[in-house]
């Protein structure tokens, strides 16, 4: 007779299985998306749910990341940035991809990246149903990061789409040296700018700013410090996706022994109705994301 362990234990497998093929899919897609760049570089005519006019390498990556992934068994529903609704592609675990994050750095030729997040929940889900998260990074080499399983490695992606571990169990360096915050300086709260001077003033700390949310975070990774897209005076959600987004480099960051915030809570904490839903972001070092609380709690 079947028992509740075997059940635990099938699901397990499945959920492993999913985490494999999405993997794979997004190694496989990576090459492919970078080669199609030098051809997309124009906006396309139709604006995105969030409002912005994508570039037609965004739409590119979407295309080929849906077809991919919506074609994995155990996969439910594929929902990305691009997309003003979640699509049903099966049914199982839901998949939140931003396709190309930093696209607006393909013209001047800089870091951009693929996230992918894995949610055992319908959408929009919360950041306790995330199972699983990975980015690409498009850089000199073609690195992925993955979040699973209590357990963050990087790997090398081929130009064939075979991948290999190059750094397992990464963990944040314990003296951060790197920050780097988005959005207009002139648009920032009172408070964050006063962090941000108090971390400038810190001779251990250099300022490290792509314009690309998975390069900054990836450099905040690989030399510890605080990546942020605050809140701004007249955008208190600032600017990035928490389903596409927040939760992904929440779950990766935490799982590597940082710490995430919106500002007041851990990005896994928030809760938002609307799939499109933007938060703050602040992920790093957690005496750092710690600091950013604490000036924020100053004018609540
Ligand atoms: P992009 O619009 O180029 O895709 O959310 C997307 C994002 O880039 C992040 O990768 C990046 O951190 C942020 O927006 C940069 O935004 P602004 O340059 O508009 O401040």
């Amino acid at each position: 007779m079947a028992t509740d362990d075997d059940a635990t234990s099938d699901r397990v497998n499945s959920v492993d299985r999913v985490f494999k093929k999405v993997l794979d899919a997004v190694a496989k897609t990576a090459p492919e998306i970078r080669e199609g760049l030098p051809t997309r570089r124009a906006k396309v005519e139709t604006e995105n749910p969030s409002g912005e006019t994508p570039l037609a390498a965004d739409v590119y990556a979407d295309e080929l990341l849906c077809e991919r992934i919506g074609d994995i068994e155990g996969v439910g529903t594929y929902a990305s940035e691009e997309r003003p609704e979640a699509q049903t592609v099966g049914s199982g675990l839901s998949v939140c991809v931003d396709p190309l994050d930093g696209s607006s750095n393909l013209k001047p030729n800089n870091t951009m990246g693929t996230i992918v997040a894995i949610y055992d929940s319908p959408l929009p889900a919360t950041g306790d149903d995330i199972l699983a998260a990975a980015y690409v990074l498009f850089g000199p080499t073609m690195t992925m990061i993955t979040a699973y399983d209590d357990t963050v490695t990087e790997y090398v992606i081929q130009d064939d789409g075979t991948y290999q571990a190059i750094r397992v169990d990464v963990t944040l360096p314990d003296d951060p040296t790197v920050y780097g915050f988005g959005g207009r300086v002139a648009d920032w709260v009172d408070e964050i700018t006063e962090y941000v001077r108090e971390i400038e003033s810190d001779p251990s700390m250099k300022l490290r700013y792509g314009g690309a949310m998975i390069g900054d975070v990836n450099q905040v990774l690989t030399y510890g410090g605080i990546f942020a897209y605050p809140t701004l005076a007249d955008a208190p959600e600032g600017k990035l996706r928490i389903q596409f987004e927040g939760y992904p480099v929440g779950y990766i960051v935490e799982t590597a022994g940082g710490a995430s915030s919106d500002g007041h809570q851990s990005l896994l904490a928030v809760e938002k109705d609307d799939l499109h839903a933007r938060t703050p972001v602040y992920v790093g070092n957690e005496s750092l994301v710690d600091g950013v609380e604490a000036h924020l709690s100053d004018d609540d």
